[in-house]
């Protein structure tokens, strides 16, 4: 619904600021993103992603659009053939246009004979994405990392994420509380992950990269043979800590099921999933990384766990202000899916440490 309202009120202006006729422009919904609103836009021989980004999360598209385009400008420069994904310029020659309501919209070129997974049924899956996400940090290893604006301040940083999971929980109402209440425990009893946090990034050890900071399973494009073509959702490019985007990959990537099932049993920690990704990043990035960040790649899959549970069950002990929903109580879902995962994850901890060292 709130699509339809949407394209009913705003495309056909916004179309027309690229020089597009939405007459002769087909629209389908399309991906499984959470933040933003996104189209496919087919005119005649030409497809485009359309994206109505989501200011209410990202207060200043602006910074989006320049970090992207400082990135291209680098990459075009240092490695002419790599495959990154930018923004079409519209006919003002600006990345971004605003539709009659003021809200923000870019087009990028649809990768033609592309495809997303949302989860994954071969390890090969998990190679590639890791591959394309080491790439990417691995190319931009010498972009001056000053120049990339915060398009979310302390995006990742776990400890604030607690702290708003605590001042959440403090103020939600009783039935909430109930509910939540075996998601809340696991919050509670998986503190010392963030306390980890603390000491691992707190003094300045590990380096900050260029991070994706959003490197879930559906952020990479496939092409039809199932090769890792690029990376998307370019979003929350920041500077950071590797440890985002190995955790986040592994977040997505180790479970046969996804952040979204209802039904925890099917949830599982795949070993060989954890080899694949292991192997796909270090093949771009082990000769980058220092000897402390090696130190920390299991880490790194326990944080973004934690991080993505904390969130959702703020998320949801909030009244849902965050990730679109579709039926009531389904980021607590998502929140004990994610604990879930957790619990399976510590589990194997040991028998990770023993493969990779
Ligand atoms: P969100 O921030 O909401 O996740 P994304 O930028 O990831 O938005 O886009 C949502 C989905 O649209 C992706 O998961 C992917 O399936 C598809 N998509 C985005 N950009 C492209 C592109 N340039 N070519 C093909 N598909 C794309
Ligand atoms: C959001 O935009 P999307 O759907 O790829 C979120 C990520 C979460 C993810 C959980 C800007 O990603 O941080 O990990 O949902 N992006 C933002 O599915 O908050
Ligand atoms: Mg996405």
């Amino acid at each position: 619904m709130e699509y339809e309202a949407i394209e009913k009120n705003n495309i056909a202006g916004v179309l027309t600021q690229f020089g597009l006729n939405r007459d002769d422009c087909q629209l389908k919904k399309f991906g499984s993103g959470l933040i933003n609103y996104t189209w496919k836009v087919s005119a005649g021989e030409s497809s485009f992603i359309l994206q109505k980004i989501n200011d209410t999360i990202f207060k200043c598209p602006e910074d989006i659009a320049d970090n992207i385009r400082k990135l291209q400008v680098f990459l075009q420069n240092t490695v002419p053939e790599y495959l990154f994904v930018a923004p079409l310029p519209a006919l003002s020659g600006k990345y971004l246009v605003r539709s009659a309501d003021g809200a923000f919209y870019r087009l990028s070129p649809f990768i033609q004979g592309s495809h997303t997974i949302d989860y994954l049924q071969h390890q090969e899956q998990a190679y590639e994405a890791a591959v394309q996400f080491g790439k990417f940090t691995r190319l931009l290893k010498d972009f001056d990392i000053d120049g990339l604006k915060y398009t979310l301040r302390d995006f990742h940083n776990l400890n604030l994420r607690l702290k708003e999971f605590k001042a959440a929980h403090a103020q939600a109402g009783q039935s909430k509380i109930d509910m939540a209440n075996e998601a809340v425990e696991a919050a509670f009893s998986n503190i010392g992950i963030a306390e980890t946090y603390e000491q691992m990034t707190g003094k300045g050890e590990i380096p900050l990269r260029v991070t994706h900071h959003d490197t879930k399973i559906n952020n990479v494009l496939f092409d039809e043979s199932g090769k890792g073509l690029c990376v998307i959702d370019l979003d929350t490019v920041m500077p950071g800590f590797y440890l985002s985007d190995v955790g986040d990959m592994l977040r997505t990537c180790l479970s046969p099921a996804g952040e979204e099932e209802r039904d925890f049993s099917k949830i599982r920690v795949r070993e060989d999933f954890f080899i694949a990704i292991y192997r796909g990043y270090m093949k771009e990035m082990g000769e980058v990384l220092t000897p402390k960040e090696k130190t920390l790649f299991i880490y790194s899959g326990k944080m973004m766990i934690y991080m993505q549970a904390l969130r959702f069950l703020t998320d949801f002990l909030k009244g849902d202000p965050y990730y679109h929903i579709t039926y009531p109580g389904q980021n607590l879902v998502r929140a004990g899916n994610q604990f879930e995962l957790l619990r399976l994850y510590n589990q194997q901890e040991d028998r990770f440490i023993r493969l990779i060292t």
